[in-house]
């Protein structure tokens, strides 16, 4: 049988095998209903063809993927749904959503090797990367898709912006499987993963590959451990008597915004330990340039180094071989021998780092990744251990308490809104905390009992969220967007009204 990565994104002539029965389904019919009537008010006709993809929360596994490391999410039920129609003999991509007030039209030429113009950002720039990524990818492969035509969208998106929940992934995903979808083609889930992961580049994010993998494989009911290299899921199957509760910190990341200074510094950071790494554990400078792209490529080395001591955890070398105190520029070019422009040329969003940052904390940066790499391991086993479930919860909630602290003290990742968060779910007896995503903003996942769940939204409600209704932050009637317990969701899926 072929494993699930290997197949097509399902097509589904009818809602319920997406978003199950109950409230959830009338949600969707309503969204749906809506999605077309815009459409044809928009376009004058409906959509030829519909795709979706969902938002995900990430368990446990940090940071890591865009190092090679395998991590841990699940989807959410929150989703984006692209609508489509194809238009013969016209050039132009026509973007609309739901929301026209927030989100104007986006017109863009039906060009695919267009540049996008990253010093305006529009929010249709992600359809655009999925467009690129489709046309991209259909070169690669020599696969005929015939002459560009117009395109005519509209999107709704209802996963939270800037939250640490994927929503550009799941933007990226449905708008590439539209599109495919429209244009005839038929991809495996994997290759449209990987393709969707190296189209949302184009945004300027050196994004690692884990969002677009698990909006597109995720299964409803589990979530899954994702490796890279090849991409591959793997089911988890979570223990039933804990519920993961997510809760927004109310502080909004913009990732592509400040990519220079947070996510792509943190690239950066991890390239140049890994180099460091590489040659203090005998590789010459050239080699360790050309060679070593990220710290898993220097794992093998350092292991071997702490093997020497008696032990296989790589972090051995990271203490041994990177001092604790900041690299400057002229510290790591005197190591690797030459300059940091030269290295990074190739690369315009690296370029944008090292005009940005003063400094380098390689060691603090090495010592989350090797450590983070571990716990997701931890994880998973302990999930399939044959341990008590109340045994079992409790090593996962001090899993991602470990996590949160690597996040915050070594990677620096979180702000004070996520701290207080996490602390306040930690007292309100959720059995770990940690930030979810990216972080710099955006959300914390919790572990809860199932059977304290109510009570502790309710608590977090009154401690973390009711002061800023007060100050008009936000509004009371949207609380359940900003918190939410989630279920595993399923994957990406084509729907054909
Ligand atoms: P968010 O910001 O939550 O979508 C980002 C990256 C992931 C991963 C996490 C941190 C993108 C699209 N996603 O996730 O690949 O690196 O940060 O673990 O850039």
């Amino acid at each position: 049988m072929a494993r699930p990565e290997e197949l097509p994104v399902p097509i589904y002539k009818s809602l319920d095998p997406v978003y199950g029965t109950g409230s959830q389904l009338e949600e969707a019919e309503l969204r749906f209903h809506n999605l077309k009537a815009k459409f044809t008010e928009f376009f004058g006709q409906a959509p030829d063809v519909y795709a979706r993809s969902p938002g995900r929360v990430n368990l446990i596994g940090e940071h890591i993927d865009y190092e090679g490391y395998s991590v841990l999410p699940m989807a959410i039920r929150q989703d984006t749904i692209v609508a489509i129609r194809k238009v013969e003999g016209e050039k132009i991509l026509r973007i609309g959503n739901v929301n026209s007030d927030k989100f104007s039209m986006c017109t863009y030429p039906a060009d695919p090797d267009q540049e996008i113009d990253l010093k305006n950002h529009r929010w249709g720039h992600y359809f655009l990367c999925g467009y690129k990524g489709f046309y991209e990818y259909a070169k690669l492969k020599g696969i005929d898709v015939g002459d560009t035509v117009g395109l005519e969208v509209v999107v709704d998106g209802i996963v939270p912006t800037g939250s640490g929940l994927s929503s550009s992934a799941a933007f990226v995903c449905s708008s590439t499987i539209a599109i495919m979808a429209v244009m005839g083609a038929s991809f495996a889930k994997k290759e449209l993963a990987q393709l969707a992961c190296e189209c949302e580049r184009h945004i300027g994010t050196q994004s690692g590959g884990m969002d677009q993998a698990i909006s597109v494989m995720a299964q409803s009911g589990l979530a899954a451990l994702i490796d890279f290299n090849p991409i591959r899921a793997t089911e988890v199957q979570l223990p039933a008597g804990g519920t993961f509760v997510i809760a927004h910190s109310l502080a909004e990341s913009q990732k592509a915004v400040t990519a220079a200074t947070n996510y792509n510094n943190r690239v950066v950071e991890c390239r140049l330990a890994s180099i460091v790494l590489g040659i203090k554990l005998g590789m010459n400078p050239e080699e360790a340039v050309s060679k070593v792209k990220t710290l898993s490529d220097v794992e093998g080395l350092c292991v071997a180094f702490s093997g020497t001591n008696g032990s296989s955890d790589p972090i051995l070398a990271v203490k041994e071989f990177l001092k604790e105190e900041p690299y400057s520029v002229e510290d790591i070019e005197a190591i690797v021998n030459e300059k940091l422009q030269s290295i990074f040329s190739e690369s315009p969003s690296s370029l944008d780092v090292l005009r940005a940052a003063k400094d380098f904390k390689l060691h603090q940066r090495a010592a989350h990744v090797y450590s983070e790499a571990r716990r997701v391991y931890a994880f998973k086993d302990a999930v399939l251990a044959a341990s008590s479930e109340e045994d079992t919860l409790k090593k996962l909630g001090d899993l991602m308490n470990e996590s949160h602290y690597s996040c915050s003290v070594l990677y620096e990742c979180s702000c004070p809104e996520l701290e207080e968060l996490v602390k306040i779910c930690r007292d309100n007896s959720a059995l770990g905390a940690r930030l979810t995503g990216a972080g710099w903003g955006g959300c914390a996942v919790a572990l809860v009992k199932e059977n304290i769940v109510p009570q502790f939204i309710l608590n977090l409600k009154e401690q973390f969220y009711q002061s800023r209704i007060d100050k008009g932050v936000i509004e009371k009637s949207n609380l359940g967007a900003y918190i939410f317990a989630s279920k595993p969701s399923s994957g990406a899926a084509i729907i054909k009204l």
